[in-house]
Order: structure tokens, then C-alpha cells, then sequence
């Protein structure tokens, strides 16, 4: 799996007249890379965050994203939902604003669109252009993951970059973990579950039984539970190794819902 290096990531942003940020609105702190936004701001580009996934989390919560971003760390956002074409007419809008003021003659634009891998950027893309013209994956490596930048164009002097995702933050939460590599590679898959799981639950108390019938709020329980579920043993016990790889799974696939509120975390005015 290929992540975008931090020198594609300057070139690219070198030749943007516009860069988007994309993150996953169920966790918008820990799907942002803060060392791609300092690279953006020292080559003095406008740079827009885009929350997606906003299917997954209430419109509310979506627009104190919005706020923070815009308010507290003086960013463009938006927030759109690229699977279901939500918000695709703002974010077109706000693309045009930023890109220029109306009467300042520039033969074209370029927009980049950046962001830690699955966080739907060539989904976005493929809204964008009107067709599907990019490849899309639901898991890291998985076939029609992006492994290059590809230029399109979206209409008249307009092109978008679609590229690979961007190495996600170092030390970082379990967010991190589960984007740096495909899920058959991970080390140790069931520790990576119980984290994922203890911080969905720490949001969202009923993610599990709703996800899978299972109720309980102990991740080890939960992860038996889901093996129980599919029947799958291994060494006459429950294949708990499979398990903890369908809750990653899942989770990336958007199957496993919660999210947080700047407000309730103290991040707004
Ligand atoms: N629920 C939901 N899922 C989405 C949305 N946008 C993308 N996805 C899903 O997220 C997964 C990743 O989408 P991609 O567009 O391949 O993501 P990417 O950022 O291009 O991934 P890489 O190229 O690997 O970095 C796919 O399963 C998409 O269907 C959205 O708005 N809502
Ligand atoms: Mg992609």
C-alpha cells in the first residue's frame, strides 16, 4: 500500500490553486493531519476542510464541526456526504470563492483533494467530475485504493487532483492505526479492535447492539459476540482473530456509528 509521500504532497500543493482536506465526520481530530495543514499554510494556499461522511452523523453535530474549523482554527469548511451527494453544491461554491476573486483572469483552476487514506477522497471525486471516473476501495490496500495522483477535469479550466492518502499522524489514536496499513497486515488485530471498540464506546454506548445485536460493553465480549454471531471457530474456541478484523472492517465501512460534538469537548466558543 502506498501512502502520498511528503514531497508529492508539496509538489501537489505547489500547482493547487485550491487544496481540500478531507476527514471523517465521526471523528474530524483524529482524521486530520495537522503537519499536512502546516505545509498547506506555508505555501500560502487556501486550504478547505471538508467533513465527510456526513450521512453517518447528525447535521447538527456536522455544523459545529463546521464552526470549529471555521471559527477556532480560521479554516474554510464545509461538510458534505459523498456517498449520498450531500452538500456537493456548497463545497462547489466554496471552490469557486476561494479560488479567486470574480474579474482576477486565471486560465485555470486546480483543486487538490487530500486526506488520511479512506476518508472517501476519490469518492469525492468521482461526485465532483459527474461520473465515476476514479476507482474507489473500502478498506486500506484494498483493490481501487488510490497509489497515485491522477489529474481530472471537471469542467471548463477546472481540474481536481485526486492522490493517495497522506501518512497518518504518528502516536496517534487507534484512528491512525487502522488507515496505515491493509487489515490482513495488521500486527495484532484484536488489540487494534479492543481499542477501536473502547473508544466508539466511549461515545456511543449502544454502537455494538446496534451494529450487531451484541450487548454488552466489554470489547472482548463484544468481539466473542461476533463470532459467535458468524459461527466462526478456530482451535476449538471462537475465531476472535477473524472477529476483531470484521469490527475494523465494519467500522471503516461505516457500519459503526458514533460521534462527538466540539461543544461537548470543550474545542468551541
Ligand atoms: N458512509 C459514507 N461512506 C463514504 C462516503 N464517502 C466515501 N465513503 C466510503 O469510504 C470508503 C473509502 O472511499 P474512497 O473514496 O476509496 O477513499 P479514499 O480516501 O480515496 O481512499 P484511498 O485512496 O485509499 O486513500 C468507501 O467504502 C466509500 O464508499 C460518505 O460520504 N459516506
Ligand atoms: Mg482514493
Amino acid at each position: 500500500m502506498r501512502f502520498a509521500s511528503w514531497k508529492l504532497v508539496r509538489e501537489l500543493v505547489e500547482l493547487s490553486h485550491v487544496v481540500l482536506e478531507l476527514t471523517d465526520s465521526r471523528d474530524p481530530l483524529n482524521t486530520r493531519s495537522t503537519k499536512f495543514e502546516k505545509i498547506v499554510s506555508s505555501l500560502g494556499k487556501p486550504l478547505v476542510v471538508v467533513i465527510n461522511k456526513a450521512d453517518l452523523v447528525p447535521k447538527e453535530v456536522c455544523e459545529e464541526w463546521k464552526e470549529y474549523f471555521k471559527k477556532v482554527l480560521g479554516y474554510e469548511a464545509v461538510y458534505v456526504s459523498a456517498r449520498s451527494r450531500l452538500g456537493t453544491r456548497i463545497l462547489r461554491e466554496t471552490i469557486k470563492r476561494v479560488a479567486g476573486k470574480p474579474g482576477e483572469k486565471r486560465s485555470r483552476v486546480v483543486v487538490s483533494v487530500f486526506g488520511l487514506p479512506k476518508v472517501g477522497k476519490s469518492t469525492l471525486v468521482n461526485v465532483l467530475k459527474g461520473r465515476h471516473s476514479t476507482p474507489t476501495s473500502p478498506y486500506p490496500g484494498s483493490p481501487g485504493y488510490t497509489f497515485r495522483a491522477k489529474l481530472f477535469k471537471i469542467g471548463e479550466g477546472i481540474y481536481l487532483i485526486d492522490t493517495p492518502g497522506i501518512v497518518p499522524p504518528e502516536g496517534g489514536d487507534v484512528e491512525s492505526v487502522i488507515r496505515s496499513k491493509p487489515i490482513d497486515e495488521l500486527e495484532n488485530p484484536e488489540k487494534v479492535a479492543v481499542d477501536l471498540i473502547l473508544k466508539v464506546l466511549k461515545y456511543n454506548r449502544r454502537a455494538f447492539l446496534e451494529a450487531y445485536g451484541v450487548e454488552s460493553e466489554d470489547p472482548h465480549e463484544i468481539i466473542a459476540g461476533v463470532a459467535r454471531l458468524r459461527g466462526w471457530i478456530r482451535g476449538g474456541g471462537l475465531d476472535l482473530f477473524e472477529a476483531s478484523k470484521k469490527v475494523i472492517r465494519d467500522y471503516l465501512d461505516g457500519e459503526i456509528v458514533y460521534y462527538y460534538s466540539p461543544l461537548d469537548m470543550g474545542l468551541a466558543q
